[in-house]
């Protein structure tokens, strides 16, 4: 593109499952990048990443990190954030931030392109990532919640290993192998890291993603209700989320029983999430066809299938929805809201 600005682009978590992903994107993409600053924990510094045939050295983030940086990834855990996102601002960068860290802070925007675009041009240096089950599911239900309205969601998640970060896949390639091999299964990571009850994850389901708050619900199902709320500008929608993590590496599934406010024709759902951006209709249950995660992984959209109005409530649908959770669910959605800021917006 003839004048196109190059910016100065900082990821801070490089090293772990969603910054790697980040990279990845931003060289596939070709974004305009005249400097890129590879961040991580000191644990990593001195390490090597290759971008764009060159070598760049991992350094250690800390609050004197960001001089000069115009836009700065973060995927390196709340905490992190917290404490350096601050700075990045100071130093006059945009921040795109993967981490609940801010994301129902009423200042900070939270985006999802295809939702809520608009929310960028409203930033005052940060604009939160949602989560990773949030992003799919309103990406999914935003134009039938535009054309018919919407006054509740049920949804039940199946998430993948890869969405609680790089060990966790490891611990469960290693159950599996130790189940396959009749050697003694010894979990140490999941559900929850820091806290003390584990449970084994190889040919499971684990109805606990994240801590449990007092009302019964965990922080991730938490999430995904407050979040929902906030992307779609709406507070009056009823949404109730089962959060449950399976043996799959990269996909998050979900089913998504959803109220509308007015009356519908299926065939014109279909139509309406066909032509929706970023979305895949695979709906052909004469075919066997339907959202796979195994076909979702390694792709940046989000796919909609097994579609059926309700037998009990004439306005409700049930679907279900799959999508990559570390591209559209955290790397490609942030990728995303990068390129509007530094390609689309004027
Ligand atoms: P991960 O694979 O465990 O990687 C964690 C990354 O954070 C690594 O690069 C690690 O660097 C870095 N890090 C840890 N402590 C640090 C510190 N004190 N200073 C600087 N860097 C530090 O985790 P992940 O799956 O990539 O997820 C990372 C974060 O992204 C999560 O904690 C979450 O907040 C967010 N996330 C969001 C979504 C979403 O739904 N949008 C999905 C997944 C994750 P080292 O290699 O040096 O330890
Ligand atoms: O478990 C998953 O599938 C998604 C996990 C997301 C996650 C993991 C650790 C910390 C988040 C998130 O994005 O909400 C966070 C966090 O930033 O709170």
């Amino acid at each position: 593109m003839p004048n196109q600005k190059q910016f100065h682009v900082a990821v801070v978590g490089v090293t772990g499952a969603v910054g790697e992903q980040i990279v990845r994107l931003l060289d596939e993409r070709g974004f305009p990048i005249r400097q890129l600053k590879l961040l991580a924990s000191a644990r990593s510094a001195g390490r090597k990443v290759r971008f764009r045939g060159e070598d760049i050295t991992v350094e250690e983030a800390t609050p004197a990190s960001f001089e000069g940086v115009e836009i700065a990834f973060f995927s390196a855990g709340g905490d992190v954030s917290k404490a350096l996102v601050p700075h990045a601002v100071a130093a006059g960068a945009i921040c795109i931030d993967n981490t609940s860290a801010y994301r129902m802070d009423p200042d900070v925007p939270l985006v999802v392109p295809e939702v809520n675009v608009d929310g960028i041009n409203e930033n005052k240096g940060i604009i939160a990532n949602p989560n990773c089950s949030t992003i799919q599911m309103v990406a999914a239900l935003k134009p039938l919640y535009d054309r018919f309205g919407m006054s509740r969601i049920i949804v039940s998640t199946y998430q993948a290993v890869s969405g609680a970060g790089s060990r966790a896949i490891e611990e469960m390639k290693r159950q599996t192998a130790d189940v396959l091999a009749g050697r003694e299964v010894k979990p140490d990571l999941l559900p929850v890291s820091s806290l003390p009850v584990k449970h084994p994850i190889a040919f499971n389901a684990i109805p606990q993603i994240d801590k449990f708050l007092d009302n019964g619900f965990t922080n991730e199902e938490m999430k995904m209700i407050n979040e929902t709320k906030k992307i779609m500008g709406d507070d009056t929608i009823e949404v109730t989320a089962t959060c449950v993590r399976i043996p799959v590496v990269y996909g998050h599934s979900e089913s998504v029983y959803v109220e509308l406010k007015r009356d519908f024709d299926v065939e014109e759902v279909k139509r309406l999430l066909a032509e929706a951006p970023g979305i895949v209709l695979v709906d052909d249950p004469s075919e066997q066809r339907y959202p796979l995660a195994t076909e979702a992984a390694g792709r940046t959209e989000t796919f909609v299938g097994r579609i059926r109005r309700d037998l009990g409530n004439p306005r409700a649908l049930n679907m279900w929805i799959v999508s990559d959770n570390l591209l559209k669910g955290a790397a490609w959605n942030a990728v995303q809201i990068g390129e509007y800021i530094a390609i689309e917006q004027p």
